[in-house]
C-alpha cells in the first residue's frame, strides 16, 4: 500500500469528536451524561482538554532521552536534528523501540508471574492455587523435553524452572520456539532475529536506544522485532500456557456481557487488570458461604464477580463469569454507583479510577507490589497470602454496601448473552482432535480464512465501532474472526460472540458455525492469550507444510492504546501475520521506518502492517490479502 500520510488520518471521519464517540453505545451515553452532570472528569473530557495533541510527538519526533535535550524535531526546517545529531528516522526508531520494549516487558512480567507461582505450588508454598489441568502440565512438559510422567508437584517445579530460564540469557533457548515452523525458526536465525531470552531482548532495546550506542534506524527496528517475539512466544505463551495449568484449559462455556451484568441488588465486585493470579482467588472468596453469609446480613442478595478488561477475560473463558466492559467502560462502571469494589492488579487501569472512587461508595482495591495507586486501598498479594487476602478484599466490598446510596444507583442496560471459552485445545477438539476438518473448509473454500481482531479501545475513536463493523465485513466473507483483549466486550455487546450470529456470516461460514454450534466470532482470551492465535497459525502451517506468512490470515488492533498492541501487532508481523492496525503508531515523522513498516517488512519477514483508519476498507484489504494468499496456495480465491 501507500505510504500513509498524516493529513490522511485527519481528515479521516473516523477520528470523532469526543462528543460524537460518547453516542456509540447508548449504555455509555447515558452514564457520560449523567457523569458529566455530577462535575465528574472522564477519559472523554481530558481528552478534550488535551486537543489538539502535539504533532511533533504523534510523529515520533521528539525525545527526552538525555539532558541535552529534550529535542523536538522538525524536519525540513533548520531543527532537523536533535543536540546529539540524531536525525528524524533515528530518533522514530529509538522511540518506537522503546515503546514495543515497553509492552513486551509488561506482557513477560506477567507470565513470569505465573511461571513464580507455579515454582510455589510445586514447592508447597502457595495456598490456595492448584494444577487444575494436570494433563496439560504433564504435555507441556514433555513437549519441552522435561520428565513428564513423574509426581505432579516435581513436574510442576520442573516446568516452572525450565521455563524461568527462558527469562535468562543462558538457558537452552526459548522452549516454545520449537512450535515453529522450521522456515519461520530458520528465517528469525538469518535475520538474526531469533529471541534469546525474555527479558534480554526489552532491555537490549533500552541499551540500544541509549544515546550513542545504534544509530541505525534499520536494525532498531530489527531488534524491536526481536523484543516483540520474546513477548509473544516466550512471556506471553508461557503466561496463557501456565495460567491454563494452574486455572483449568477453557472450554467453550455461556456467559454475559455489559454493565446490566451489575445486580442492583448484589454486592458488585469488579476484578480489573490482567492476572488471573489474584481474580481467581476473589472469585473463590466470593464463593466461602461465611462471606455470603455476611454479603447477607449486609442486606444483599449475593455476591456478585464480574471482570474488566483482560482479567475479566481471563475469568471469562475459564469461569464463564460475566464480563461488565472493557478499558473505555471501566471509569463507567463507577458511574452506576452500584459497584463495591473495583479490585486491581495491573496494566490499563486508569489512574483516574482513584479520584472517580472517591465520588462514591466504591472502594478501589490495589493487589500488585509492582503497581501502586496513591489514594487506593492497598493489599499486596503473593502466592503465600492470596488466599487470606482475597478473603479480606471481599469482605471490605460487603462493607462498603452498607454504605451504598440507592439514588444513586443507575444501571443502564441489559446484559447480551455471549459465548466464550474457544481455546486452541477447545477448537481442535471440537473438530475431533486435528486441524485437518479446518484445512479441508479452507481449501473448500466454505471458510476463505481466519483474522485475529485483538486489542483496545481508544477515546479518539467512535467506541467499538471499528471493532464490530470490520468484524461484520469480515463475516460476511467468509473469514472466521477470533477475537480477544477490549475487542472482546465490543463483539460482545453488537451480538456476534453467540451462535446465531452466524446469520451475518457468509453462507460457508454460516454452515460451519451451523454445523459446529459456535459463533462466527470466536473469543480466545485476553491479551496475552494472543499467543494462542500464533500457536494454532503454526499447528495449521506445520499441517499444510508451508511457513505462517502462506497461510490465508491477518490481524487486526482497530482501536488500540497501549505499548503491549505495539508488542502485539509487531509479534504477529515478524510471524508472518500481516497486521492491521487503525490507528498509526508514531512513527509518521520518519518515512523510512513508516516505508519499513507498511511495505519494506515484506520483502524481509513475509508480511507488514496495514494502516488504515476506515474498518470497511480494512477489510476490503484484509479481504484482498487473505484473496491473494489463498491463490499462492493454488485455492480459489
Ligand atoms: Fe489493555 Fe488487555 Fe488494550 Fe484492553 S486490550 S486496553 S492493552 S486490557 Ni490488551
Ligand atoms: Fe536530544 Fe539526542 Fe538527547 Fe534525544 S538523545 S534528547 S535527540 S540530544
Amino acid at each position: 500500500m501507500s505510504e500513509p500520510k498524516k493529513s490522511e488520518f485527519e481528515k479521516s471521519e473516523f477520528h470523532k469528536t469526543a462528543a460524537e464517540c460518547t453516542m456509540w453505545t447508548e449504555e455509555a451515553g447515558r452514564l457520560i451524561e449523567k457523569a458529566r452532570g455530577q462535575g465528574l472528569s472522564l477519559a472523554w473530557d481530558r481528552l478534550e482538554k488535551q486537543t489538539p495533541q502535539c504533532n511533533i510527538c504523534e510523529q515520533g519526533l521528539s525525545c527526552a532521552k538525555c539532558v541535552m535535550g529534550p529535542c523536538r524535531l522538525i524536519p525540513g526546517l533548520d531543527r532537523d536534528k536533535g543536540v546529539c545529531g540524531a536525525g528524524a528516522d533515528l530518533t522514530v526508531a529509538r522511540n518506537f523501540g522503546r515503546f514495543v520494549a515497553g509492552g513486551s516487558a509488561a506482557h513477560s512480567d506477567h507470565g513470569r508471574d505465573l511461571v513464580e507461582v507455579l515454582h510455589h505450588i510445586g514447592s508447597g508454598g502457595a495456598p490456595g492455587y492448584e494444577i487444575r489441568d494436570e494433563a496439560k502440565l504433564r504435555r507441556l512438559a514433555a513437549e519441552v523435553g522435561l520428565e513428564s510422567s513423574g509426581e505432579v508437584k516435581a513436574v510442576a517445579k520442573a516446568l516452572a524452572r525450565r521455563l524461568g530460564e527462558d527469562f535468562s540469557s543462558f538457558g537452552p533457548g526459548l522452549a516454545f520456539l520449537q512450535r515453529l515452523p522450521a522456515a519461520r525458526k530458520a528465517l528469525w536465525d538469518k535475520l538474526n532475529i531469533t529471541p534469546r531470552g525474555i527479558d534480554r531482548e526489552p532491555v537490549e532495546m533500552l541499551h540500544r536506544t541509549h544515546m550513542g550506542v545504534d544509530c541505525d534506524p534499520v536494525s532498531l527496528c530489527l531488534q524491536a522485532a526481536r523484543t516483540a517475539l520474546a513477548d509473544g512466544w516466550g512471556g506471553s505463551m508461557a503466561g496463557t500456557e501456565i495460567s491454563d495449568v494452574i486455572f483449568g484449559t477453557p472450554a467453550p462455556n455461556k456467559s454475559r456481557v455489559n454493565l446490566g451484568v451489575i445486580k442492583k441488588d448484589q454486592v458488585n465486585i469488579l476484578v480489573h487488570g490482567h492476572n488471573p493470579l489474584v481474580s481467581e482467588m476473589i472469585l473463590a472468596a466470593a464463593a466461602d458461604p461465611k462471606l455470603l453469609q455476611a454479603a447477607r446480613e449486609a442486606g444483599a442478595a449475593g455476591l456478585n464477580v464480574a471482570g474488566l478488561c483482560c482479567t475479566g477475560n481471563e475469568l471469562l473463558m475459564r469461569r464463564g463469569i460475566p464480563i461488565a466492559g472493557n478499558n473505555m467502560m471501566t471509569e463507567l462502571t463507577m458511574v452506576t454507583g452500584a459497584v463495591e469494589a473495583i479490585v486491581a492488579d495491573y496494566q490499563c487501569i486508569m489512574p483516574s479510577l482513584v479520584d472517580l472512587a472517591q465520588c462514591f461508595h466504591t472502594k478501589f482495591i490495589t493487589t500488585s507490589d509492582k503497581a501502586h495507586f496513591p489514594g487506593a486501598e492497598t493489599f499486596h498479594f503473593t502466592p503465600e497470602n492470596a488466599r487470606e487476602l482475597a478473603g479480606r478484599v471481599v469482605g471490605l466490598a460487603i462493607e462498603a454496601f452498607k454504605k451504598r446510596d440507592p439514588a444513586r444507583v443507575d444501571i443502564p442496560a441489559e446484559p447480551i448473552e455471549i459465548m466464550s471459552g474457544f481455546s486452541n485445545e477447545a477448537i481442535l477438539g471440537a473438530l475431533g482432535g486435528t486441524p485437518a476438518p479446518l484445512i479441508e473448509a479452507l481449501k473448500a473454500g466454505t471458510l476463505r480464512g481466519a483474522v485475529g481482531i485483538v486489542g483496545c479501545n481508544n477515546p479518539k475513536l467512535k467506541q467499538d465501532y471499528s471493532h464490530v463493523t470490520l468484524a461484520r465485513e469480515l463475516i460476511k466473507r467468509d473469514i472466521l474472526v477470533l477475537v480477544t483483549g477490549c475487542a472482546t466486550s465490543a463483539m460482545g455487546k453488537a451480538g456476534l460472540l453467540v451462535p446465531e450470529a452466524a446469520a451475518q456470516a457468509g453462507p460457508g461460514l454460516a454452515g460451519l458455525c451451523r454445523t459446529l454450534g459456535i459463533p462466527p466470532v470466536l473469543h480466545v482470551g485476553s491479551c496475552v492469550d494472543n499467543s494462542r492465535i500464533i500457536h494454532l497459525c503454526a499447528v495449521l502451517a506445520n499441517a499444510v507444510g508451508v511457513d505462517i506468512d502462506a497461510l490465508p490470515v491477518a490481524a487486526s488492533a482497530p482501536e488500540w492504546y497501549s505499548e503491549k498492541a505495539a508488542a502485539i501487532g509487531l509479534y504477529a508481523v515478524a510471524t508472518g501475520v500481516t497486521t492491521h492496525l487503525g490507528l498509526p503508531p508514531m512513527i509518521l515523522g520518519s518515512p523510512a521506518v513508516t516505508d519499513l513498516a507498511v511495505n519494506g517488512l515484506k520483502d524481509v519477514v513475509g508480511a507488514a502492517f496495514l494502516v488504515e483508519p476506515d474498518p470497511i476498507r480494512a477489510g476490503e484489504k484484509i479481504d484482498a490479502h487473505i484473496s491473494a494468499k489463498r491463490q499462492a496456495l493454488g485455492l480459489s480465491g
